[in-house]
């Protein structure tokens, strides 16, 4: 996609003005060529949707496709985050703004979990995120630390220990997602400090592979702005994750990506999105070695799929269970949590990534919609969605951050 040639100013925000003139204020870098400066101005447009709370009247507003039901399984969960569905059906939910971990369960199996089915089992942990299990003991990926606690019978958890420390600042982007990978390493993902300029700290804006003992890492992938949502395709293990671009360039530029990680390889960000195309709004004076902005991108890895700008990807899941359709087998549930830059809002909905016979996807279309909606000229919201899971039934389970909903998602529409 090549960026439009007319943008039209709407002026800048004080934020980016001075992030403007910090980048102008930095060495030069000699070369060769002197690349074509960026226009100073973007089409910059901050636009969020009113947030209603939650009320059940509202459910009538989302839509699921033929076949599919929505409920509601539980709400008042505050700022409900990362899902991680156990195999007897216990939930640890993650709240990144109260920093602290619940567990959930539908003890009397009536789809509904009541305040007698949920408590907190830790607590006092900054920006908890990502979780992850192994052997018994789960891994907590708070901003700068990763934590480790035992897992009782009952599902509580001891006071978490460190693991591994010392990553980097979260800045503008806290969030962090985490898996134990096939191959027994631990994988986390570091988000950037900031918008769209790189910092001297090498693991910014990576994905992380961490040894089992926590004591040494390496980066795994990098210039990926902030990929929260990733793990591995179920049969051809190949590592998907789905970035979020830069914010203030514009209504469409650029697109949210979904990848293919692989090792050693760097995903273009800041200077470079979807496939190849260099970002016209950056500044190429940050570029390491003698080249532009054009080569630089040649030598980084495009994207496989692309979405509508800020949509603003938190977390993905890969469907293996057998309730569904067949053809949603092994293909990817993704949490949009939803704009707030962009004109027209994008997000707000859980969207599926059909994959085709040879296991590679083909499209993103929405799956749950209509969390945003145009009321008299204003743009309204009741849902920001962010953690998705597979449930033990195989039904699809997500939270809703604002609001403290966990929804449900079950397929009741007979022959398959
Ligand atoms: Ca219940
Ligand atoms: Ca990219």
């Amino acid at each position: 996609m090549k960026p439009p040639r007319c943008l039209l100013s709407l002026g800048l925000s004080g934020a980016l003005a001075l992030g403007w003139a910090a980048a102008q204020g930095a060495a030069p870098t000699p070369r060769p060529i002197t690349p074509p400066e960026p226009p100073a101005t973007a089409t910059v447009t901050r636009n969020e949707p009113v947030a209603l709370e939650f009320t059940p009247d509202k459910l009538s507003r989302l839509k699921v496709p033929a076949g599919f039901q929505l409920k509601v399984m539980a709400t008042g969960l505050g700022n409900a985050r990362s899902l991680l569905v156990m195999p007897d059906g216990g939930i640890y939910l993650s709240r990144m703004k109260d920093g602290d971990i619940w567990y959930l369960k539908d003890a009397n199996g009536d789809g509904q979990i009541v305040a007698a089915e949920r408590r907190q089992v830790a607590r006092n942990v900054s920006s908890a995120h990502g979780m992850s299990v192994r052997e018994g003991k789960l891994y907590l990926a708070a901003e700068k630390t990763i934590w480790v606690m035992d897992i009782a019978k009952d599902g509580s958890l001891n006071v978490p220990r460190v693991f591994a420390d010392g990553f980097p600042d979260a800045g503008q982007h806290g969030a962090r997602g985490m898996h134990w990978g096939p191959d027994g390493y631990l994988y986390a993902a570091f988000g950037s400090t900031n918008n769209d300029s790189r910092t001297p700290n090498p693991e910014e804006a990576t994905l992380l592979r961490i040894s089992p003992d926590g004591k040494s890492r390496e980066i795994y992938a990098s210039g990926l702005r902030h990929t929260i949502g990733f793990n591995w395709h179920p049969i051809t293990g190949a590592l998907y994750g789905f970035d979020q671009g830069s914010d203030w360039h514009g209504d469409n530029i650029p697109p949210e990506e979904l990848n293919v990680i692989e090792r050693g390889k760097n995903y273009g960000w800041p200077f470079c999105f979807g496939d190849e195309n260099p970002d016209p709004y950056v500044n190429a004076s940050g570029i390491p070695g003698k080249i532009t902005k054009a080569e630089y991108c040649t030598g980084t890895q495009g994207s496989l799929l692309n979405y509508t700008a800020h949509a603003a990807a938190i977390d993905m899941t890969f469907y293996t269970a057998a309730q569904f359709p067949a053809e949603y087998k092994n293909s990817v549930f993704v949490a949009y949590r939803g704009s707030w830059n962009r004109s027209e809002p994008s997000g707000y909905q859980i969207a599926h990534v059909s994959f085709d016979a040879n296991n590679r996807p083909t499209a993103i279309t929405p799956f749950v919609s209509g969390f945003v909606y145009q009321d008299a000229g204003t743009w309204k919201q009741f849902g920001r969605v962010a953690g998705v899971a597979q449930y033990t039934d195989g039904s699809l389970i997500f939270t809703d951050d604002q609001s403290g909903v966990l929804y449900r998602v079950l397929y009741t529409g007979g022959q398959k």
